[in-house]
């Protein structure tokens, strides 16, 4: 089990964190693991004895679009029941004016930008906005605009079909009989990999619009992450990182932190600064200010008190 940071690495992390200018996250699966929803490598990233990230590309889908949307089906089921953790909660607050600038005097920016496509940092956004407008604290708006989900979003269905512009969210669980049927017929996903239920195409999703096959609204590999001009442009003004929950193992998220740390040179001030939290190391940790390994609810409401 990691050390608990000691006092003096809390102390000059708020230090640093409050001479901060623009800051942003970047989450990954390890933000939403104490919600209960598996993360993509641990226990060896698998789904009924399938390697999860092969199954996230276009190719997979194109390949057995039966296999990839029972894999969605099982992740949607997890992402609709989940509930946002306190890690999710901490981030929500510092979209606030009021709490950004007890912690962050200087701050102009704070952006959430999440790998994670569970919906749940912006389900604790809406939260926090919900419980001030009737609380009794004093408070600026919650920034609703703060929270990018570059890789989508699981609840939405989008359409195959390059004519058709369907994208809507849908919350049906399931989105169709025959993806209720197929979990009934599988007493363990874990052990489900040797029994292989193919759905017949045309019982799969179909676009409420044109009728042709509907696939997970989100973003697969070799796809353009969502918002990525606005992505880039905070990217560069950033000089805080906070890296939560995550493996890195995508661009271009993974390029954020040592952009980040590399941008004194390009903007003329000082390097922009790192902090990892994570419950094991990361390919970020070396170019860190900070690490903070453990579980990111546990590790962030130690700096966030
Ligand atoms: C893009 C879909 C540009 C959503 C995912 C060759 C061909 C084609 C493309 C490429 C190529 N080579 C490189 C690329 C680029 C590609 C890429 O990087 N590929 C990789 C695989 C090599 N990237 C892209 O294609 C991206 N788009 O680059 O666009 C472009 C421009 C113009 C035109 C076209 C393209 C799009 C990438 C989208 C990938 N989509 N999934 C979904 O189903 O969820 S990837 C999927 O894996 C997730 O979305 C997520 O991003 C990633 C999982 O990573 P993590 O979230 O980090 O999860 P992981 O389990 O790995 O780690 C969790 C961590 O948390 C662990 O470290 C663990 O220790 C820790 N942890 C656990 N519990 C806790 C904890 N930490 C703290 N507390 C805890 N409690
Ligand atoms: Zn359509």
């Amino acid at each position: 089990m990691n050390s608990p940071p000691n006092e003096v690495q809390i102390q000059e992390f708020r230090r640093i964190f409050g001479e901060s200018n623009h800051i942003i996250v970047v989450a990954g699966a390890g933000l939403s693991a104490a919600s209960g929803i598996p993360t993509f490598r641990d226990g060896g990233g698998m789904w009924r004895s399938l390697d999860v990230t092969t199954l996230a590309t276009p190719e997979a889908f194109k390949a057995n679009p039966s296999l990839v949307w029972q894999f969605y089906h099982y992740r949607r089921v997890k992402a609709l029941q989940a509930k946002p953790n306190k890690a999710h909660r901490i981030l929500a607050r510092l979209s606030e004016p009021h709490f950004l600038a007890k912690v962050a005097p200087k701050a102009k920016s704070f952006n959430l930008i999440t790998q994670n496509v569970d919906r749940l940092s912006v389900t604790a956004l809406k939260e926090l906005a919900e419980e001030l407008t009737t609380g009794a604290t004093p408070s600026g708006r919650v920034r609703m605009d703060s929270v990018f989900e570059i890789h989508g979003k699981i609840s939405d269905v989008k359409c195959t079909n390059p004519e058709c512009e369907y994208l809507e969210e849908d919350l049906s669980i399931p989105l169709c009989s025959s993806l209720g049927i197929a979990d009934t017929q599988l007493t363990d996903y874990q052990d489900a990999g040797t029994k292989e239920i193919n759905i017949p195409e045309e019982d799969l999703p179909r676009c409420p619009k044109c009728g042709a096959l509907a696939r997970p609204g989100v973003v697969w590999a070799g796809e353009r992450s969502l918002s990525w001009d606005i992505i880039n442009q905070l990217v560069f003004k950033a000089d805080m990182c906070l890296v939560i929950g995550t493996s890195l193992p995508v661009t271009p998220a993974s390029t954020f932190p040592m952009r980040i740390r590399g941008r004194g040179a390009n903007v003329g001030s000082g390097p922009g600064k790192v902090a990892v939290f994570n419950v094991e190391p990361t390919k970020a940790d070396e170019h860190a200010h900070f690490v903070f390994h453990g579980p990111c609810d546990v590790e962030l409401s130690r700096v966030f008190p």
